[in-house]
């Protein structure tokens, strides 16, 4: 432990930097429903979630927290919380339905009233243009595995940047594009529910070229001090052992999980490892010249996104020895295991022979993932060393519990207030170590649909009752008010 580490989090030593971005966050399909209005077409969202045992309990995102219909009372929610930003999604098949040609100015129009709202209210909108609800039309055309996807991209960044550009200052061209590659395409476990790992390969690539191309793009239609960033859910890999064969387990995963996005975008080149990793499944010709120049288009802001940490061990031809001492295999974290509770292909090609998930010790969430606030240190300092010119925010952060409301219409989460103040705390190790974060976004400002989970997990710090749509402050909201309120821990 380095003499920071060690340093007690006294109020003083806790505070937060002064003008630290407080906010919190949501996706479209997560929450606004109104999946049919104002002339919306399906997402691969809205044709996953209706395919049979797709989702659990046959949940879809028709409705979700209607937040479509209650915007208002909701920015007054984030109004009260005190949040100095808040980060949501655009739906692209709201703005552009069929995912090419003009835009629908009524879906626009939503957006507008909402950054209208929000900038009324004194918080600053940070717009993700990409939360994994690719239009059907796409997915039908061949989807992120086929390239043209990534233009298609392009033109609906145009739209969106010509529509708010003047308002919004903050922009994050992608989600997660691990998620939507690996999970989409390789485990199926989202949608569109494809299991070809080269398809899950290609679409990691084209998403790479996707956001190059939409920073461009941007960056012809937004006005000059504005920001653009992406976000990534990059993963704290760990070796179960300090072997060899272990650390080249932790190579292998942060390859693929980490290396496969951040060398392209920040270096323009792809991770040679990866290549041959991934050798006897593709040649990657799909990577064509100047791709990666086009990926590796200047950004102003790196998101990262971190729930739990990633423990693996090599796999040995000896199961018995390998075995020994070890839980259950773990397939991973973050979404990686089939919510169904079936087996589902790896979402990590090429290395099912070679690598396992441990699960790694500790409490955990109802998510199943473990409480683990060092990973958050160990990754935002890592990229202080690796990106040391890159301003980071940290875009996601939070935990599901089982909350619900008691009696008197309270609703008591000790255990996510804890969880939110030890990864607060680690980003505050994060920055007194010399780490440039500049914001914090609390996933999530409601209780919405968890993908292949439905409504199941709750994240949320505002309970929302789905059959009455009331929403309810957790104990989690008010402790997060007084936080930035003093602007940093007590
Ligand atoms: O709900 C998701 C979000 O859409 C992307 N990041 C992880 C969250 C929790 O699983």
């Amino acid at each position: 432990m380095t003499a920071v580490d060690a340093r007690p989090q006294t109020t003083t030593e806790s505070r937060f930097p002064r003008g630290f971005r407080w906010g919190t966050a949501t996706a479209a399909y997560q929450i606004e429903g109104a999946a049919a209005e104002d002339g919306r077409t399906p997402s691969i969202w809205d044709t996953f979630s209706r395919a049979p045992g797709r989702v659990r309990n046959g949940d879809t995102g028709d409705i979700a927290a209607d937040h479509y219909h209650r915007m208002d009372e909701d920015v007054a929610l984030l109004k009260g919380l005190g949040v100095t930003d808040y980060r949501f999604s655009v739906s692209w098949p709201r703005v552009q339905p069929t995912g090419r040609g003009p835009a629908v100015q009524r879906g626009l129009d939503f957006y507008r009233r909402l950054v209208d709202a929000l900038l009324t209210a004194g918080i600053r909108p940070v717009v993700t243009l990409y939360h994994w609800d690719l239009p059907q039309e796409l997915e039908d055309a061949g989807g992120w595995p086929q390239r043209d996807t990534a233009g298609r991209f392009a033109e609906y960044a145009t739209i969106a940047g010509e529509a708010l550009g003047d308002r919004v200052t903050t922009w994050t061209t992608l989600n997660e594009p691990w998620c939507a590659a690996f999970l989409g395409y390789a485990s199926g476990v989202h949608a569109p529910g494809r299991t070809d790992p080269v398809a899950a390969l290609r679409a990691a690539h084209h998403f790479n070229l996707a956001h190059g191309l939409a920073v461009r793009a941007l960056r012809d239609v937004l006005p000059r001090k504005s920001e653009i960033s992406l976000t990534l859910n990059l993963h704290a890999v760990r070796p179960l052992r300090e072997t060899p064969a272990d650390l080249d387990a932790v190579r292998r995963i942060d390859a693929l999980g980490n290396r496969i996005f951040l060398d392209p975008i920040f270096h323009g080149r792809l991770p040679e490892d990866l290549i041959e990793d991934t050798a006897s499944l593709t040649d990657w010709s799909f990577v064509h010249d100047g791709d990666l120049a086009t990926a590796s288009e200047p950004i102003d802001s790196l998101g990262i996104n971190y729930y739990s940490p990633t423990v693996v061990t090599a796999v040995s031809p000896a199961p018995a020895t390998a075995t020994s001492g070890l839980s259950d295999p773990d397939p991973g974290h973050d979404h990686d295991h089939d919510p169904t509770g079936t087996d589902v292909p790896s979402p990590w090609p090429g290395t099912e022979e070679r690598v396992r998930f441990v699960p790694a010790p500790g409490p955990r969430t109802a998510m199943d993932w473990p409480v683990d606030a060092d990973g958050l240190y160990e990754l935002l300092t890592r990229l202080r060393d690796e990106l040391p010119r890159t301003p980071l925010m940290v875009t996601e952060n939070g935990a599901a519990y089982d909350d619900y409301a008691d009696p008197s219409g309270a609703v008591h989460d000790p255990e996510r207030v804890a969880y939110l103040r030890a990864h607060l705390a680690a980003v505050h190790r994060a920055i007194a170590a010399g780490t440039r974060v500049r914001g914090y976004f609390l996933w999530s400002l409601l209780d919405n649909f968890e993908w292949a989970y439905g409504y199941s997990k709750r994240f949320g710090i505002v309970h929302v009752d789905f059959a009455t749509q009331r929403r309810t402050v957790k104990d989690s909201a008010r402790w997060y008010a007084a936080v930035i309120g003093r602007g940093g821990l007590a």
